[in-house]
């Protein structure tokens, strides 16, 4: 049910240059060493065989202004792009595992070349929407929301291939609570439908949907892309990542986020991003975290409770 295409391709990105932290590029093979490629199986999808991408590291990569490793991350996206693209084609529901963030560079724009009026959910602690000039760290993995809505001027020419596919209607975040002084002007000015965990408290989070679905797709016909960044989901759920921020999702919310996503039957490709098993304190909290990324995806999958 829910989903009519029920043909997945899974491409397994190991790629960690879109931040400092080693670690997030094992994210891959632990989800699927934690069984997700079965659990999907048990839900009735068919599995093309997995797509594990290789990045090669370019032999010199000096920074743009702020921007660190943009050759790195410029040609791993494209790859990415192209893949997510060709999974789309051959009529298979591409589902990335990361890897950094940087990542949805590739995966948006893969998507956005095959479906012109999808929207975009973004699930993350973070508003990942700094431009070459605003970012505090020069991390990539803060800034791919604005080269996809053609915000970088100039764009850098690592990043010249990315069409500016996003338009600020067709964005939604759920799950903000660390956003830079630079990221919260550029959602007012864009009027970006933002949604903070004080609007999950306010509302709930089955309004908070709603809400976000309202805004990018009124009409709901609309093909769905689900990016989430496991640090949308409290420590308490998922430690083993870069930049965890208290105050989060609960697992239930995470999950209820994607089932309502599933609901819809638009839902036309996934993200899941920043697992590092590197990060977490001990064995079991690493685990909790892949644990809970297979749940949030096998619910956006189709997975319900009854
Ligand atoms: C900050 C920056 C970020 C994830 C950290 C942090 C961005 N806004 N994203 N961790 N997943 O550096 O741009
Ligand atoms: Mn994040
Ligand atoms: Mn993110
Ligand atoms: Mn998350």
């Amino acid at each position: 049910k829910f989903h009519k295409n029920r043909n997945v391709q899974i491409i397994s990105c190991p790629f960690s240059g879109g931040q400092a932290r080693g670690g997030v590029e094992l994210g891959p093979d632990h989800v699927l060493e934690h069984g997700l490629e079965k659990q999907l199986e048990s839900l009735d999808w068919t599995i093309a065989p997995t797509k594990s991408l290789s990045f090669p590291e370019p032999a010199s990569d000096p920074d743009e202004g702020k921007l660190k490793r943009p050759n790195f991350v410029g040609s791993s996206t494209k790859n990415v792009a192209d893949t997510v693209a060709a999974a789309l084609k051959a009529g298979t529901f591409p589902l990335t595992i990361g890897g950094d963030h940087s990542l949805a560079i590739g995966t948006v724009s893969g998507v956005f070349s095959q479906h012109a009026d999808a929207c975009l959910l973004w699930i993350d602690a973070h508003a990942d929407i700094n431009t070459p000039q605003s970012t505090p760290s020069g991390n990539i993995h803060g800034c791919p929301v604005s080269f996809l809505m053609g915000l970088a001027e100039p764009c850098p020419p690592q990043f010249a291939w990315v069409k500016p596919y996003l338009k600020s209607n067709k964005l939604a975040y759920i799950g903000l609570r660390d956003v830079d002084p630079g990221e919260r002007e550029i959602l007012r000015k864009h009027n970006i439908a933002a949604f903070s965990m004080h609007h999950v408290d306010k509302y709930g989070i089955g309004k908070v949907v709603e809400l976000a679905l309202e805004r990018v797709n009124p009409d709901g016909k609309s093909p769905i892309h689900l990016s989430l960044d496991i640090d949308a989901l409290d420590p308490e759920h998922a430690p083993a990542t870069g930049t965890p921020v208290r105050g989060g999702l609960s697992l239930r919310e995470a999950c209820y986020i994607c089932e309502a996503l599933a609901e819809t039957g638009n839902l036309v490709a996934m993200d899941i991003m920043e697992c590092n098993p590197a990060l977490g304190a001990d064995a079991q909290s690493v685990n909790a975290t892949i644990a809970a990324a297979c749940s949030v995806v096998r619910c956006a999958m189709g997975e319900t409770l009854l």
